[in-house]
């Protein structure tokens, strides 16, 4: 007999799938969901909330997805997103993606209709082959078809989610378990606590010996951490290793406060310099992938002989682009523990001549940069508004950043010094925009910390709507939208010279702040960067939802930001153009 079909008893007490799929999350610790309501999972939320746990509802699910991932960045938890069948569902699933891709724990919990209709494909309320659509896209999908099961299916995802490399999983809910009846203590039982659901992995120490010679006979040496590395919440080992190496290191994009961007050792602002002329590099908890031009060509100076150390959690991680000549593989914590034991009191750092060079250059770009940064061009242009912004985060070093756009990331991203761990959040390994609002609520829920999210106007628009749900939670967040009329520029042209505008112009001198107007939160527009810096600075002071509408020259930006060079080239057009 299966346990819906026990009506045996009107005394005993019951519990049902709702109930115990909240119970396996509570017990494990995570007390937030970000989501839509809808069928089936309209009662799953509400009785979450009447469970204590924090349920959030967003106005679309990619962005409930997106606090999720970025919920488990910051709290090595998996975030949970809950969405409806098949729509609710798809829309969640780019946040699932893009958290396995970023290697972000999560889990995507998603009711989905009727597997007997589903399965005979009869055309059932919201029908889909939910799982078998998730699965090429995250790390593990699972269905629970039983609730005698919850318990070990939401063991199974949270594992999933945050062992080893850390990535997204599926889970799914059909509408018939959630209403599943059984005897509550058996289902008490059926509650599984998972044990260490992130065990150490420690290194083997013939490879900790091979790293440690490696780096020792290096020249000219250089760090690269990663957002593995900021993850992985080892802020103090990952201190003591990069000072007692004295190796000059370059901080990923959110990897950027991991270390404060002021620290001596900082090649931030020597990037060309590091990454062409460096002999050994060693790779902590970042990938040699598009945002490292693979470790190979020009950027590298190839033709070159580097040697690569990679200390990563993930074995197949290695030699995906290039020879690696010490693999490490294991947590960054013991990794890293490891190598600061095997190299004992006497420890060279690095060769004076390079660090002096690396210094050297530092010092002439950042002052190549402060006179830019004063820049009070009317409009704005990047420098002046970023300059502003970049003095108020110095003077407010809790604040958590949030940057998407193109040039509007491009510019933040080296402009703006970061001065604690995982308090810089942008577009991650995709480069995706439409993160800004989800990520935001994410990071004020899950720290409690003030954010200011810098984004594009395009950036924005992906979840504009959103701000109702910051306003509606009343959450610390100032958005800047850098408002530039348009996507990387305001000022193209239709080619054809017809009367539709160009395919990356807006409306020009949008209101954006009227929007934040609209939802009861503070909306207000900055013309210079006198006055982006005071209504920041007021938005940080009062804590209130606020939008700055920070008007930038339309003519200020190139197209793609920095990666310009990645849009393929058309020969057909080049030529008619010369015709
Ligand atoms: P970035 O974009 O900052 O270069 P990536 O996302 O490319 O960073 O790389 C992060 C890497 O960190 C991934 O290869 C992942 O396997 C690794 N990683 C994640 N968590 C840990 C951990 N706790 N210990 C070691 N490596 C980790
Ligand atoms: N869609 C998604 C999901 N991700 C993307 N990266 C893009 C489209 C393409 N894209 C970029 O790579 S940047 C960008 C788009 C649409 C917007 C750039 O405009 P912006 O920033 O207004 O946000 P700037 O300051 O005008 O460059
Ligand atoms: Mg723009």
């Amino acid at each position: 007999m299966s346990p819906s079909e026990d009506t045996s008893t009107d005394t005993q007490s019951l519990t049902d799938g709702f109930h115990l799929v909240i119970d396996a999350l509570k017990t494990n610790g995570i007390d937030t969901i970000y989501g839509v309501p809808g069928i089936p999972i309209t009662d799953l939320g509400r009785f979450a909330q009447g469970a204590g746990m924090r349920v959030l509802s967003f106005r679309h699910e990619q962005h409930a997805g997106y606090a999720a991932s970025i919920a488990g960045y910051l709290t090595k938890k998996p975030g949970v997103c809950l969405t409806v069948s098949a729509p609710g569902f798809l829309n969640g699933l780019t946040a699932l993606a893009n958290a396995t891709t970023n290697c972000f724990p999560m889990i995507l919990i998603s009711g989905s209709s009727e597997r007997e209709i589903v399965d005979l494909q009869q055309g059932d309320y919201e029908e889909m082959d939910q799982l078998a659509i998730a699965k090429p896209l995250c790390k593990a999908a699972y269905r629970i078809l039983h609730a005698q099961d919850i318990g070990i299916g939401v063991a199974r995802a949270i594992r999933a989610a945050v062992s080893g490399r850390p990535g997204g999983v599926y889970l799914d809910l059909p509408a018939s378990l959630l209403g599943q009846v059984m005897d509550e203590m058996e289902g008490q039982k059926s509650i599984v606590k998972v044990i260490d659901p992130a065990p150490r992995m420690i290194p083997a120490p013939d490879a900790v010996d091979r790293a440690i010679d490696v780096l020792k006979n290096a020249e000219r040496p250089l760090i690269i951490l990663g957002k593995g590395a900021a993850y992985a919440q080892e802020d103090e080992t990952v201190k003591a290793f990069v000072e007692k190496s004295g190796v000059p290191y370059l901080p990923m994009s959110m990897a950027k406060g991991l270390l404060p961007d002021t620290h001596p050792q900082s090649a931030g602002a020597a990037r060309s310099l590091v990454l062409k002329e460096a002999d050994v590099v060693m790779m902590v908890g970042a990938r040699l992938n598009w945002l490292l031009s693979h470790g190979k060509g020009k950027a590298w100076g190839a033709p070159h002989s580097k040697k690569f150390i990679q200390v990563d959690i993930e074995a197949m991680e290695m030699d995906s682009n290039v020879e690696i000549a010490a693999p490490l593989v294991g947590d960054i914590g013991s990794c890293l523990s490891a190598m600061l034991d095997r190299m004992g009191d006497d420890w060279a750092k690095p060769p004076q001549a390079w660090t002096d060079a690396i210094d050297e250059k530092k010092n002439t770009n950042l002052e190549k940069m402060a006179g830019r940064l004063k820049s009070n061009a009317n409009p704005m242009d990047y420098h002046g508004a970023l300059g502003a912004l970049r003095e108020v985060i110095k003077d407010n070093q809790d604040v958590i950043l949030v940057n998407e756009g193109a040039n509007t990331l491009d510019f933040a991203r080296s402009i703006i010094d970061i001065y604690k761990p995982r308090h810089r959040i942008d577009v991650g390994t995709w480069g995706i925009m439409g993160i800004g609002q989800g990520a935001s609520v994410a990071a004020a829920v899950e720290t409690g910390q003030q954010v200011l999210a810098i984004e594009g106007d395009s950036a924005f628009g992906f979840s504009g709507m959103e701000i109702e749900t910051i306003c509606r939670y009343n959450l610390p967040v100032c958005i800047v939208v850098f408002n530039n009329n348009g996507i990387y520029r305001g000022t193209d042209q239709n080619p054809s010279g017809g009367d539709d505008v160009a395919t990356t112009v807006f409306v020009k001198n949008s209101r954006y702040d009227l929007m934040m107007q609209a939802f009861g939160g503070e909306g207000v527009t900055a013309t210079n960067p006198d006055e982006l810096s005071q209504m920041v600075r007021d938005a940080i002071a009062s804590g209130k939802p606020t939008l700055v509408n920070a008007v930038i020259d339309e003519a200020a930006g190139t197209e793609s930001g920095r990666i310009g060079n990645l849009n393929p080239q058309s020969v057909v057009s080049k030529n008619k153009a010369s015709q």
